[in-house]
C-alpha cells in the first residue's frame, strides 16, 4: 500500500516512491560506466570513503565517495551528520557518480580555430597554451578598456573561484543566473519586509510546522534534499499542506487543499487572504503590535480585496480562501508560508513575495518553532592575503539607476552591455564563463546570441561540451567535484556547520580543479599574493585550524558542526527584536518600496492572457534532474531520458493529440522548438495552460545521451518581463501551440 512516508523517500526504492512517479537510485544499481570489471562486487569495509559535498545541485548535501582498491569511484552516500541531508542522498546526488564517469566530459583544454574555408572549429590545446591565451587576453582587455570591461558570468563553487581570480584583477563586473533567474526577487522582498534574507538552505522549519502553504513551490519536485525529508515527516505529523498550483503537483497530491490557480494571479489570493485574517479579526495580534509597521495602512488597502474580489481573479472559490485562511490562523504561528526559491514568474514577483512576507507576519511565523527559524552559518576566516584592488564601477553601475533593490549583478544587464547597440555607459568587451550553462539557462536566446557575438574574447570553464562552450575561444576542462578540493562549505542551518569536499580519484583525462586554474591564470597575470599557496588544501587547513579543527580532523568527520552563537533557534516570547529596516520593524507598509516610487503595499495587476489557441508555458523540476547539468548523466538519463508537454484532456481533444504523440511547441512570437516533444495527456495541468521540465532539448552533438531528447523551455522564452525593483527575468508570460508536422523549413524563416 501506498504510505505517505515513501512518498519522498529519498536513496531508497519503494513500491510507493515509484507509485508517485519518484522513482529512487538504488546505488547497488549505479552505473559506473566504461570502466573494468564494474560489477565486481565489493564490500563497504574493503573500500575507501573520502568526504565530499554534492555539486549535482546548490543543497550541497554531504556524502562519502567510496573507492575500491583499484582506484574506482563505486559508490556515494550522505553523511549521517550533515543538517542538509541527515545521511542520505537525493537520487541526482546518488547519480552523481555519472558526471565523474561521463565519457563525453570535456578532456583537454580547446581553441577556436578558423580554415581557411572561413569554417570554425576546436583544436586540442595545452594547458600552458591556453592559459597563457586566457591570461594575454585578460591583459590585453585591461590596457584597452579597464579590468572592469572583463565579465564573469558564474555559479556554484566552480564560479566562486573565478570570482576571487577577477577580484583579485580589478573586476567585480559579474553576475548569475541564481540571482536575476531565481531567487532574486525573494531576496528583496524579504530583506525589505523583515531586514533579513531567507538564505540557502531556506529558514523554513518545516520539520516543525502545523501548516505549511507552497505557493508554486513544489517540493518533491524540486528535491531540495532535508526540505524534501521534513514535509515528508510533517505529513506524518498530521501538518496540513495547502498548495497552489495550476498543477496538480507532487505536492498537491499530498495536500489538504490544493488550489489550482489560474496562472500568473497569486497576488490576488494573497491579498484575499490577508484581508480574511484582517477583518475576520484572526491575525497574531501579538506579533502586529509589537514587531510591525503599517498595520493600519495595510487594513485600508485590503479593505475590498474579498475573496468574492479574488475568486473573479484566480478561479479560486470565496469559501475555499476563507477556509484555508483560516486553517493558516488556527495553526498559527506553526505555519509556514514558503518563501519558493525560482520566483521569476511575471515581472511583479518581488511584489507577489513581500505580500507572502506580509502574510507571514500577519500570522507570527516569524522566530517562532514551526514557521522560519533564524538560521546561522560559520563564518569561515579569511585566507591572509591582500584587499582586493576597488574597481572604477561594478555590476551595480549596469544599471544605470534602474533596479535599485538588486543585491547581485544581473544576468541580463551583463548581456546587454556587452552588445555596443545599447550604448552602456559602461561597456564589457569579455567573459569569463564558470558552473552556467547560459544557452539553457538564459530567457531570450536572440539577446545572449548577440552578446555572445559581441564581444571580443570567452572563456569557459566547464566539465561537460554543454552548448556555452560552443561559444568559447577557450574552453577549460574543470575536475568534477569528485575530483578536487574546493571552498568549504559554510552554508546557513539551525546548526552552523562547515563540510569538507577532497578528491576521492585524481582528475580524469587532462582535467584540472578550478583552483589550479585560477592560480594558474593568477600567476601569469602577475597576482601571485592572492595565489599565495601550492595546493588548495593548504588554504583549507590554515581556516580549518582557526576554526579549532584541522584538515586531518575534516577528512574523518567531513562535517563538523559549531555551537551557534547569535543566541537560540526562536524569539522568545514577548522578546525585544530590533529588525533591520528602515522603522526596525518589520514593514507592512515598505518605506523604502515608498521612498523608491514602487508600490509600499502589493497591488494585483493583471497579466497578458494567451491568445486563442494558445497556452501559457509553465516550467519546473523533475526528480531526477537538475536543469541541463544533468541530462546526459547515465544514470540519471536511464531514469528521465525527455521531458514531456502536459496538456489537459480538454485540448489535447480539441488538437486531437494523443498520449506520446510528438509535436513542435511554437511561441506567440513565431519561435519553435528545435526538437519535437511528446505529449503527456494529464487532468494534472488546468485547460489554460502547458507544462514542461526544464532542462531537456540539448542541441550539442557531444552530449551524445542528452543530444536531441525532448525540447527546451528556453527557446520558447523569447519574452521577457522584467521586474522593475531588481531585475528579475519573469518568464511566464509566453504562450506556444501546436505544430503536428516536422515544422524545419519554417523553421529557417522564423530564426533569420
Ligand atoms: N527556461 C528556464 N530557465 C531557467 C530555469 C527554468 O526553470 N527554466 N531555472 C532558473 C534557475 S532557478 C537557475 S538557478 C538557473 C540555473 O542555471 P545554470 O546556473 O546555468 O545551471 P545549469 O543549467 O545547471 O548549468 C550548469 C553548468 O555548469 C556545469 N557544471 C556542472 N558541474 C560543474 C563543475 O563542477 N565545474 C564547472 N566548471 N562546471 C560545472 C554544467 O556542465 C553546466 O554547463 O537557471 C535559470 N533558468
Ligand atoms: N530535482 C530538482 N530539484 C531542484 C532543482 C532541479 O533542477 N532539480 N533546482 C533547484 C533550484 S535552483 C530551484 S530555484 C528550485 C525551483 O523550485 P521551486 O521554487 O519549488 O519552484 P518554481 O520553479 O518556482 O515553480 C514550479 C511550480 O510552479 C507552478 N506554477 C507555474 N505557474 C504558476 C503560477 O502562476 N502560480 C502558482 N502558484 N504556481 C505556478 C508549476 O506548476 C510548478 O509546479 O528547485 C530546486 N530543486
Ligand atoms: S539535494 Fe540532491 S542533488 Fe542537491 S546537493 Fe543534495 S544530494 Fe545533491
Ligand atoms: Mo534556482
Amino acid at each position: 500500500m501506498k504510505t505517505r512516508r515513501q512518498f519522498i523517500k529519498i536513496s531508497a526504492a519503494g513500491a510507493g516512491a515509484a507509485a508517485i512517479g519518484l522513482h529512487a537510485l538504488d546505488v547497488k544499481a549505479l552505473n559506473i560506466f566504461g570502466e573494468k570489471d564494474a560489477d565486481e562486487p565489493v564490500s563497504d569495509e574493503e573500500m575507501t570513503p573520502y568526504p565530499t559535498y554534492c555539486e549535482v545541485c546548490f543543497w550541497k548535501c554531504a556524502g562519502w565517495t567510496y573507492v575500491d582498491k583499484k582506484g574506482r569511484i563505486r559508490k556515494i552516500i550522505g553523511n549521517k551528520n550533515d543538517p542538509h541531508c541527515h545521511g542520505r542522498l537525493c537520487p541526482r546526488g546518488t547519480g552523481g557518480v555519472g558526471m565523474y564517469y561521463d565519457e563525453d566530459r570535456l578532456k583537454y583544454p580547446l581553441i577556436r580555430e578558423k580554415k581557411a574555408n572561413g569554417k570554425e572549429y576546436f583544436r586540442r590545446a595545452s594547458w600552458d597554451e591556453a592559459l597563457d591565451r586566457v591570461a594575454s587576453e585578460m591583459k590585453r582587455i585591461k590596457e584597452k578598456y579597464g579590468p572592469e570591461a572583463f565579465g564573469l558570468f558564474n555559479h556554484g563553487n566552480p564560479g566562486a573561484h573565478l570570482e576571487h581570480l577577477m577580484r583579485a584583477y580589478g573586476s567585480e563586473t559579474n553576475a548569475e543566473p541564481a540571482f536575476a533567474n531565481c531567487r532574486g526577487p525573494r531576496s528583496s522582498a524579504y530583506f525589505s519586509t523583515f531586514g533579513a534574507y531567507i538564505g540557502s538552505p531556506e529558514c523554513t522549519d518545516i520539520r516543525d510546522t502545523k501548516c505549511l502553504v507552497l505557493i508554486g513551490s513544489h517540493i518533491g519536485e524540486n528535491m531540495h534534499n532535508s526540505q524534501v525529508q521534513e514535509m515528508s515527516a510533517a505529513i506524518d505529523n498530521g501538518a496540513t499542506i495547502i498548495t497552489v498550483d495550476p498543477r496538480f503537483s507532487t505536492a498537491a497530491g499530498h495536500s489538504k487543499y490544493w488550489l489550482p490557480i489560474k496562472p500568473a494571479t497569486d497576488i490576488a489570493l494573497i491579498m484575499a487572504w490577508i484581508h480574511v485574517l484582517i477583518y475576520e479579526d484572526i491575525y497574531n495580534k501579538d506579533f502586529v503590535k509589537k514587531y510591525t509597521f503599517g498595520f493600519d495602512l495595510l487594513k485600508e488597502h485590503v479593505k475590498n480585496m474579498t475573496p468574492e474580489w479574488a475568486y473573479g481573479i484566480t478561479t479560486i472559490k470565496p469559501e475555499i480562501i476563507r477556509k484555508t485562511a483560516r486553517e493558516m490562523a488556527g495553526k498559527a504561528p506553526a505555519v509556514v508560508i514558503h518563501p519558493g526559491r525560482h520566483v521569476v514568474w511575471y515581472g511583479d514577483d518581488t511584489q507577489r513575495e513581500r505580500a507572502m512576507a506580509i502574510l507571514t507576519a500577519l500570522l507570527g511565523a516569524w522566530g517562532k518553532r514551526g514557521s522560519l527559524y533564524l538560521p546561522e552559518a560559520v563564518s569561515i576566516p579569511k585566507y591572509p592575503q591582500p584587499d582586493y584592488p576597488e574597481p572604477e564601477w561594478t555590476w551595480k553601475d549596469l544599471n544605470e539607476g534602474k533596479f535599485p533593490l538588486a543585491t547581485m549583478g544581473i544576468t541580463t544587464e551583463l548581456l546587454k552591455a556587452s552588445i555596443p547597440r545599447y550604448n552602456y555607459k559602461h561597456q564589457v568587451k569579455a567573459w569569463l564563463v564558470g558552473g552556467t550553462n547560459l544557452p539553457l539557462s538564459m530567457p531570450d536566446k536572440k539577446l545572449f546570441k548577440e552578446a555572445a557575438d559581441s564581444v571580443e574574447f570567452i572563456a569557459v570553464m566547464d566539465t561537460m561540451p554543454m552548448e556555452v562552450t560552443g561559444y568559447a575561444d577557450v574552453v577549460l576542462p574543470e575536475a568534477t567535484y569528485l575530483e578536487r578540493y574546493d571552498f568549504l562549505r559554510a552554508a546557513q542551518n539551525r546548526v552552523p556547520t562547515v563540510a569538507l569536499r577532497m578528491p576521492a580519484a585524481k582528475p580524469k583525462y587532462e582535467s584540472k580543479p578550478a583552483w589550479w586554474i585560477t592560480k594558474q591564470i593568477g600567476e601569469r597575470l602577475g597576482l601571485h599574493e592572492y595565489f599565495n599557496y601550492d595546493d588548495f588544501s593548504e588554504v583549507l587547513d590554515w581556516q580549518l585550524k582557526q576554526l579549532g579543527t584541522s584538515l586531518e580532523e575534516m577528512k574523518k568527520t567531513g562535517v563538523k558542526e559549531f555551537p551557534r552563537q547569535s543566541g537560540p533557534l526562536y524569539l522568545g516570547e514577548g522578546e525585544d527584536f530590533e529588525f533591520n529596516t528602515n522603522t526596525g520593524k518589520v514593514e507592512l507598509y515598505s518605506t523604502d518600496f515608498a521612498d523608491l516610487g514602487f508600490d509600499p503595499i502589493p497591488v494585483y495587476k493583471p497579466h497578458p492572457e494567451p491568445p486563442e489557441n494558445y497556452y501559457r508555458l509553465i516550467y519546473g523540476r523533475a526528480p531526477m534532474h537538475t536543469f541541463s547539468r544533468t541530462s546526459n548523466n547515465h544514470n540519471l538519463w536511464d531514469l528521465m531520458p525527455e521531458n514531456s508537454v502536459w496538456v489537459n484532456p480538454k485540448v489535447a481533444d480539441l488538437w486531437e493529440l494523443k498520449n506520446g504523440q510528438k509535436v513542435w511547441l511554437k511561441n506567440q512570437d513565431g519561435a519553435v522548438t528545435k526538437f519535437p516533444v511528446k505529449v503527456r495527456v494529464t487532468e494534472r495541468i488546468r485547460w489554460d495552460s502547458v507544462y514542461m521540465v526544464h532542462g531537456f532539448g540539448h542541441s550539442d552533438k557531444k552530449l551524445s545521451r542528452a543530444f536531441g531528447h525532448g525540447a527546451s523551455d528556453e527557446e520558447m522564452i523569447t519574452k521577457v518581463s522584467i521586474d522593475p525593483v531588481m531585475g528579475g527575468t519573469g518568464m511566464r508570460g509566453n504562450f506556444v501551440t501546436f505544430l503536428k508536422e516536422n515544422p524545419a523549413q519554417d523553421r529557417k524563416e522564423v530564426e533569420a
